[in-house]
């Protein structure tokens, strides 16, 4: 599936940690945009989506979730509960991101601009393009 999970190396001292990102090093894109999800309300269930072109990285900054990772074929769950994890996630996925603890705060990585024409919000959409991409091949 088009999503891998990195473990960023942690810095700091007897004061406490940092983490830093930096474009192309152990970031693999140029980064474009940095968005964050936070005061997600029990229950929800965010994104139900997929990027036609967009490359991003996911980090739960603190507090913990989960994404459903779908390719169309299979479906896994990938829980984010670390701020040294990040979930690269690449290519034609359907995701969909539950459980957030009460504090999460998910800190987004993204390779565009954000640009609504880039999302597929339908499901069924999604595995029209998912064959349609198989087809070409
Ligand atoms: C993704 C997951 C992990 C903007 O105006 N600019 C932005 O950069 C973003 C990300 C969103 N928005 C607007 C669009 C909606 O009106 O903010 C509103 C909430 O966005 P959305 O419903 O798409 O949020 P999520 O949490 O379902 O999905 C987001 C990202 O949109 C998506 O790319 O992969 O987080």
């Amino acid at each position: 599936m088009g999503y891998k999970l990195v473990n960023f190396k942690t810095l700091g001292d007897e004061r406490g940690s940092l983490i830093a990102l930096e474009e192309n090093y152990n970031t693999p894109f140029a980064i474009k945009r940095v968005y964050y999800i936070f005061d997600t309300k029990k229950d929800v269930v965010r994104g139900l989506h997929a990027h036609i072109k967009l490359k991003q990285i996911t980090i739960a900054v603190k507090g913990h979730c989960t994404f459903v990772l779908d390719d169309g074929y299979d479906r896994e769950e990938i829980v984010l509960d670390n701020p040294n994890k990040g979930l690269l996630i690449e290519g034609l996925i359907w995701r969909e991101m539950k459980d957030f603890s009460e504090d999460c705060v998910l800190l987004v990585i993204a390779s565009e601009h954000y640009d609504e024409s880039d999302y597929i919000r339908n499901y069924q959409e999604f595995i029209t393009k998912v064959m349609e991409n198989e087809k070409n091949k």
